[in-house]
């Protein structure tokens, strides 16, 4: 053992005297008269505010599955735990998902371009010479590889994932929810031992003189211990003020391309980077559709005279038909469907029978949860289980009809769940049985 660390030493020390090879690991290759300490500090300040909300916005996004009620809702069941901080999922209010996943993805693509600037500001830091000097530093830089790559990981399989490129390796949703916690463990690491640093960096220029700084008045920083600085600038092409502008301008442009299709209405149109940026029909079905019908392997057979709803609850199984169960006393509520993708529609008015109801027919008018099975083939998005909260909310329907009319192929008929603040894909489309259990 001592051998070992004795020659590990040794080759540590061999590295440290070779000089650098040519290229990024030599002192005079970062030229940039901006960058330094007090650069690196603004865009990590806006980080050290903007990284938290998207933490804490997705770990409540992945509580709204309600994962801890059954397997079938649980797209990290190996999570362990991971999954401490669960809790029912409440109905109330009832935008509360469509505003969270709403601020999850977008913070999450305005933030962008503060990242790329923040990777830039300290890209010479991935360059040191030697690359390790110690037991310390190696452990240093292992956790900046972790927090490098945790950022990249879960910037990249988010917007991959929002922009509907599903080219992940088994569950998006496995791989961003454990990325997130390697990712915050080096982040928590990071900012203890860096806060320090940041403040005093912040502290070292003020904000309003250097939005004031043109170009002939960009001067570097003083030589800082982490080496940040240039050791040999280039003239200045660009102030501070019009580095941080750029990244702010970056982060606006992106703002206003992506918000639309959250806030919906009007501005969904001004969504371009946004894959749901239009309504897709006009009339009472003309809002988004996620998976039409043909799609997913619907067809109108399957939805057709034949069709019936079982409910399955104390006693011997009840089958209606769609005319039946529109007799029986309707009930309205007007509920957006929101995404976890990021998108969301305004309030739809939705009318059909009353969960509850339906429990109460079953015998199980206290019902803890229901099973909602849809007619589709086998796949996604089939099955899920809701909980009791969520079938008593008066506004929790197995809808028939949407905005005055039948509800279209694509949006679910014959029947399909519609639960105030539920995520999109527990709001089962298609359905044809519901078992309430006690
Ligand atoms: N049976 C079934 N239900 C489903 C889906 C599906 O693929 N199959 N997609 C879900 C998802 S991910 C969303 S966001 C909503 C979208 O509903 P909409 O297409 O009516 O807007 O339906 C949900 N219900
Ligand atoms: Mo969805």
């Amino acid at each position: 053992m001592a051998a070992v660390a004795a020659r590990t030493r040794a080759a540590v020390r061999g590295i440290g005297r070779t000089p650098p090879p040519p290229g990024p690991f030599r002192p005079g290759f970062w030229r940039s008269p901006i960058r330094g300490p007090w650069l690196t500090s603004v865009f990590g300040l806006v980080l050290l505010i903007g990284i938290p909300l998207l933490f804490i916005t997705g770990l409540l996004s992945y509580a709204s599955y309600n994962p801890g009620l059954s397997p079938l809702n649980d797209e990290t069941p190996d999570k362990g735990v991971l999954g401490f901080y669960l809790f029912s999922w409440p109905t109330h209010p009832y935008w509360l998902y469509r505003l969270l996943q709403g601020v999850h993805v977008t913070l999450g693509v305005v933030l962008v371009p503060v990242v790329l600037a923040k990777l830039w500001s300290v890209i010479p830091k991935l360059f040191e010479w030697p690359p390790v000097r110690s037991a310390a530093h190696a452990l240093e830089r292992l956790s900046l590889l972790m927090l490098v790559g945790g950022v990249v990981f879960e910037f990249v399989t988010g917007i991959l994932n929002v922009q509907l490129y599903y080219v992940f390796p088994g569950s998006f949703y496995r791989l961003h929810f454990y990325g997130a916690w390697v990712f915050i463990a080096a982040f928590v690491v990071h900012v203890c031992l860096r806060l320090g640093r940041m403040g005093r960096a912040l502290r070292s220029r003020g904000l309003r003189a250097e939005l004031r700084t043109g170009l002939a008045g960009t001067v570097p920083e003083p030589p800082d211990p982490d080496g940040l600085v240039a050791a040999a600038p280039a003239p200045p092409t660009m102030s501070r003020r019009g580095a941080v502008g750029m990244v702010g301008a970056g982060s606006l442009l992106l703002l206003v391309v992506t918000a639309g299709q959250s806030v919906g209405g009007r501005l969904r149109g001004t969504a371009l980077l946004a894959p749901h940026n239009r309504d897709p029909l006009s009339g009472p079905n003309g809002f988004q559709v996620n998976k039409t019908a043909a799609a997913v392997g619907v067809t109108p057979a399957l939805v057709g005279p034949d069709w019936r709803l079982e409910v399955h609850g104390s006693g011997a199984p009840l089958v209606f038909t769609r005319e039946q169960l529109l007799s029986m006393p309707q009930h309205t509520a007007a509920l957006p469907i929101a995404c976890v993708e990021g998108w969301s529609t305004d309030d739809q008015h939705w009318s059909g029978l009353r969960l509850a109801d339906l429990a109460a027919l079953g015998g199980l008018p206290d019902a803890g949860s229901v099973l909602v099975e849809s007619i589709q083939p086998p796949g996604p998005f089939t099955r899920v289980m809701l909980r009791g909260n969520q079938i008593r909310d008066p506004r929790a329907l197995l809808a028939l009809r949407v905005n005055g009319s039948a509800l279209s192929l694509d949006h679910g008929y014959p029947a399909r769940v519609i639960v105030p603040a539920n995520p999109g894909v527990n709001n089962t489309k298609w359905v044809h049985r519901l078992t309430f259990r006690a």
